[in-house]
């Protein structure tokens, strides 16, 4: 750690519940997550984004993106701690937004068939079939009674599947659920979730936030770079999280002064006690509060396989667990 920074303890995230939830479904719903103050705030802060574009036409449907940028009530997004704790749970030291959006959806607007987020061709769950490479934070800014409203909808537990027999289409599948929310709902969704997007024939238009986060070394969905004076403006948190490096291998392996991003919720620690202090601190393996709580397989599904070769070898179990056959 360095002298003179003032690090910060990591805001709250998943319970070990909502966690559950989370990885069953794929999909997690917080209700009045924000006041109704924050709603307005939130609204405004759209509704001055979209007075100030020119592309923007109120029947169509508007999505800008990098909107961290382009308003400050978004720029507070970066590192917000209603939500930012969840998303460093599961990408922990190498946390980074991936994209940040704003939705209005007006009657009649364009609206997405079923997809995954992230890669198509060959999509994020064939490498990473249990975790998800980019978890998209939704704040719900519109009471959403009933379908037809432009809502979100999604298969819940399909995250599993690398493929949908509706990929593609608009139509309606048995069990999808269409979400239904009062403004106020923050959302978490797991990117390799199927989901499509309901046709709004109603007066109000949908309007919302997305912020996705991945781990530093995905790609950014909506920049290459940032501006160097907006970075200036930004807390040390919100700088990292944006990840906006010049070498294109400093997103794998990020500079030293980048560390700790955040210092351990329990023990305010940079680093975890059975950490090796041989290894420099921006090197040293640190675990995910996912890792921490849920233990095998988020060790690394196959690690008992390693496990199990040592005790045929006669050598030592590094974990001291005894190896299930
Ligand atoms: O607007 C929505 O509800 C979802 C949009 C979406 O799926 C996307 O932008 O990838
Ligand atoms: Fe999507």
């Amino acid at each position: 750690m360095s002298e003179g920074v003032a690090y910060h303890v990591a805001p709250p995230g998943f319970t070990k519940d909502q966690w559950e939830e989370f990885m069953e479904e794929g999909f997690l719903i917080i209700e009045d997550a924000l006041t109704p103050e924050e709603v307005e705030y939130y609204l405004n802060a759209i509704e001055e984004l979209a007075a100030n574009d020119p592309k923007y036409d109120p029947t169509k449907t508007y999505s800008p993106s990098h909107v961290v940028a382009k308003h400050p009530a978004f720029t507070e997004l970066i590192d917000h701690p209603r939500h930012v704790g969840y998303v460093y749970d599961v990408y922990g030291e190498l946390l980074k937004l991936h994209l940040s959006q704003v939705f209005i959806r007006p009657k009649g607007g364009w609206h997405n068939m079923w997809h995954p987020d992230g890669a198509r061709a060959v999509p994020y769950g064939v490498f990473s079939p249990e975790l998800p490479l980019q978890i998209k934070v939704g704040y719900w800014l519109t009471d959403l009674p009933r379908p037809k409203m432009g809502n979100f909808v999604y298969m819940p537990g399909s995250h599993r599947l690398h493929d949908f027999e509706a990929y593609d289409t608009h139509r309606s599948v048995p069990g999808e659920r269409i979400l239904c929310c009062r403004a106020g709902t923050m959302t978490l969704m797991h990117a390799s979730l199927w989901h499509r997007v309901e046709p709004n024939e109603s007066d109000v238009a949908r309007k919302n936030i997305f912020l996705a986060y991945c781990p530093s070394w995905v790609c950014e969905a909506d920049r290459f770079q940032c501006d160097p004076e907006w970075l200036k403006t930004l807390n040390r948190e919100q700088r990292i999280i944006m990840r906006s490096y010049r070498g294109a291998y400093d997103r794998t392996k990020p500079p030293a002064e980048d560390f700790p991003l955040f210092l351990d919720r329990e023990t305010g620690a940079d680093s975890d006690p059975e950490a090796n202090p041989q290894v420099a601190l921006h090197r040293r393996k640190r675990r995910t509060w996912v890792e921490k709580t849920m233990g095998i397989p988020y060790e690394g599904p196959l690690a008992s396989l390693y496990h199990r070769r040592r005790q045929r070898q006669g050598l030592e179990v590094p974990t001291g667990e005894p190896v299930e056959d």
